[in-house]
């Protein structure tokens, strides 16, 4: 360690003040604990606070994105809107923040650099571009999607005309009116801020490798009596987030496409395409799991793109071919509509791929002049935050080696070889396939439970046994393999980035998740080992 610069040592470094940080942060600050949040931007509210491409919006209503640890907050606390966009959740956390005095303990424009486990001491030291910490505990909630993937593509680091990235959007007014803008990828990044970029741009050319489905938000000023009526309910409310396979509220999932009448799914359907969103088709059991129940669901999107794009040879590049659900639903705002402007141009990308990027152009079927590049190309998803920096555990081990070929954690919480580490919604748990809310902060509550326990049973250390952590990752595919998400080319299973292995990496289902997370705390921590002296 570099002991020019100061060594701080608290109990408990996080890493990140991002949703899940400034939660653990005040969960562990109550505990008594001394905590250190170290936040490589200057602001937090993490994915909240880099994602500023315009119109950046929660797919999750606002009365289920929201926290839930603290019943005045959840009461005093009111959305504008239905799904809330990027200023307001912004503004949440930054509340949230003053209201429970956590800035104190975060460090802006602190990056860590490495994070070493000292097997002597049993502490974890951490670097970071301004100091040093050493710590008992190191909590990473760097968050699932925070590493931007930058294509490969020849000419891209020549480019000399303005170039953003969805993932790294200025904070200042971007003007984009009367320029020629080009933007690559069709997730659910691009979707949400196509809409918005056409309104003013000169042309706007969609460079589109896959196309997605993608449900209308039907987004709204927040229904006064519906936020009363889920207000006077609140906990009664949440619950209903543990019941539901993805852990949306208000939605069973008990029913079957292939045991219903198809004219009473196609008017469900229609109900859900008006109302829903990310919960089109939530209420089907079967659509995650069965290829011909799943084509009910995809070719009524489908349909649905081909009544709403008003040129046939347009909507039929923009219909999906995989099964719907494979890679994110997205949920949008008048994205299909928007291609019924003059000035969007979609170039279909399986046709002629991109060729180059030249000073001022992009070629693919043929050169097109731009002043404005745009990346949506996504992210480093679930593991690139962990792998991207060295994570040294005992003997050595790099965590970044250790999951070269596919990342193995037990419950998304804990790493073998790496002990008094925890992640927050790591590989291996719901997260990405859940409402992320709920889903850290039960990982929160678990991680400070965690820690009293040991506390109160006198454990320095806890590590989940390989064992476990095997025994979990098959569960994770054996899950995944039953569904149509196994074999969809997605972030879910690291196909987006080149040379990153194949592993399917979320856990499907959150009911099963929570049961089994209880089941196994209750029987003292099953697959955690709290004596690493035999290792
Ligand atoms: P996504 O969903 O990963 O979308 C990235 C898009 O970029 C997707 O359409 C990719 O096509 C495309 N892409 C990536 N690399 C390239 C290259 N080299 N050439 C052309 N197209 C490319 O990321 P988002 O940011 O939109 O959304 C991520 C999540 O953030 C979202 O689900 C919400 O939870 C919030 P591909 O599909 O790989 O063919």
């Amino acid at each position: 360690m570099d002991q020019s610069k100061t060594l701080t040592s608290p109990d408990v470094v996080i890493v990140g003040a991002g949703v899940a940080g400034i939660y653990m942060l005040h969960k562990l600050r109550n505990m008594g604990l001394k905590i250190v949040v170290l936040e490589k931007s200057d602001e937090l509210g993490g994915t909240w606070n880099w994602n500023r491409y315009p119109g950046a919006r929660c797919d999750i209503p606002s009365l289920e994105y929201s926290y839930q640890f603290d019943e005045e907050l959840q009461q005093d606390w009111n959305w504008s809107e239905k799904y809330s966009a990027q200023p307001e959740i912004l503004e949440y956390l930054n509340h949230v923040a003053d209201r429970f005095d956590l800035r104190k303990d975060i460090n802006f424009e602190e990056e860590v650099l490495e994070a070493k486990f000292n097997e002597e001491s049993s502490l974890w030291n951490i670097k970071t571009n301004k100091g040093n910490y050493e710590s008992k505990f190191c909590i990473f909630a760097t968050g699932c999607l925070s590493v931007p993937n930058k294509p490969d593509i020849e000419g891209l680091d020549k480019f000399e005309g303005q170039l953003l990235s969805t993932s790294y959007w200025p904070r200042e007014e971007v003007d984009l009116s009367d320029k020629n803008v080009a933007i690559i990828g069709t997730g659910s990044s691009s979707i949400q801020t196509i809409p918005e970029i056409a309104k003013e741009v000169q042309n706007l050319y969609v460079f589109q490798r896959t196309p997605n489905y993608s449900i209308p938000s039907n987004n709204g000023p927040m229904d006064k009596e519906v936020e009363a009526d889920i207000k006077s309910r609140y906990t009664e409310f949440r619950k209903e987030n543990w019941s539901n396979g993805f852990g949306i509220a208000g939605i069973s999932d008990e029913a079957l496409i292939a045991e219903s009448d198809i004219d009473e799914v196609n008017n469900q359907l229609e109900e859900n395409w008006k109302n829903n969103g990310l919960g089109f088709f939530g209420g089907y059991a079967d659509v995650p799991v069965d290829a011909n129940a799943n084509e009910v669901a995809a070719s009524f999107v489908r349909n649905k793109i081909k009544e709403i794009v008003k040129d046939p040879e347009t909507a039929d590049k923009l219909c999906p071919k995989y099964h719907i659900g494979g890679k994110r639903l997205c949920v949008d705002t008048g994205y299909f509509e928007t291609f019924n402007q003059e000035n969007v141009h979609l170039i279909d990308l399986t046709a002629s791929p991109i060729k180059r990027i030249g000073e001022c152009s992009i070629e693919a079927d043929q050169e097109y002049e731009i002043d404005t590049l745009i990346l949506a190309t996504g992210f480093d998803a679930m593991t690139g935050a962990l792998t991207s920096l060295d994570i040294v555990g005992r003997n050595g081990i790099v965590l970044r080696d250790q999951w070269e070929k596919g990342a193995k954690s037990y419950l998304g919480l804990g790493v073998s070889n790496f002990p008094n580490l925890f992640t927050i919604t790591g590989p291996g748990s719901p997260s990405v396939l859940s409402n992320m809310m709920p889903s850290i902060e039960q990982h929160v509550n678990w991680i400070a439970d965690c820690i009293g326990w040991m506390i109160d049973n006198n454990k320095n250390v806890i590590e989940s046994s390989i064992a476990a952590e095997e025994e979990w990752m098959e569960l994770v595919n054996e899950i995944a393999g039953m569904t149509i998400f196994k074999s969809t080319e997605s972030w879910y299973n690291g196909s987006n980035i080149a040379d990153k292995a194949n592993a399917f990496l979320p856990f499907i289902g959150v009911p099963v998740y929570t049961e089994k997370l209880e089941e196994i705390t209750s029987n003292n921590y099953q697959g955690f080992i709290f004596d690493l002296s035999n290792k």
